[in-house]
């Protein structure tokens, strides 16, 4: 029989969430942190930071063609975020539907945006749309974040 390859050299998947101004600005967090917390995903990343207008173009690059990027831009950079990585098998999928859809007025109740928001462009949360975007975006938020991230050392893309 071939050996059983140990699991812990397998990368854990993460997804990158991130709470948006709003979501900040109208006292959200805790909310939003602990629905992941209650679904038993892993924090492994933290941090509040204002994100420079050159990363959220970059963030969102391929979005950049779109009628609303630099008004997406304007908002994600006009107040302070908070960046999170959270890491389990098959967090990036779950995580989006915790979140809901991209328009709160059509997501479902019970996710985030449905229960807590109205407007596409306030739209409270961001999480990764693919376990390869977990990775990137991870990658992304830890060169700010600088040492302060323990987990997401292991990125296999950095
Ligand atoms: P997602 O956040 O649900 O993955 P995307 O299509 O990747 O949705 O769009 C990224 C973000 O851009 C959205 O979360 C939302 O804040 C913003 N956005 C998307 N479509 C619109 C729009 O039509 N008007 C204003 N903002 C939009």
């Amino acid at each position: 029989d071939a050996p059983v390859v140990a699991s812990a050299s397998a990368p854990v998947e993460k997804s990158y969430i991130m709470i948006k101004p709003d979501g900040v600005q109208r006292g959200l967090v805790g909310e939003v942190i602990g629905r992941f917390e209650r679904k038993g995903f892993k924090l492994v990343g933290l941090k509040m930071f204002r994100c420079p207008r050159q990363l959220a173009e970059e963030h969102y690059g391929e979005l950049k063609d779109r009628p609303f990027f630099p008004k997406l831009v304007d908002y994600i950079t006009s107040g302070p975020v908070v960046c999170m990585v959270w890491e389990g098998d098959g967090v990036v999928a779950s995580a989006r539907k915790l979140i809901g859809k991209t328009d709160p007025l059509e997501a479902d109740p019970g996710t985030i945006r449905g229960d807590l928001g109205l407007h596409k462009g306030r739209n409270v949360v961001h999480g990764s749309d693919s376990p390869e975007n977990g990775l990137r975006e991870t990658g992304e938020e830890e060169l700010i974040t600088e040492g302060m991230n323990v987990s997401v050392t292991a990125n296999p893309l950095r």
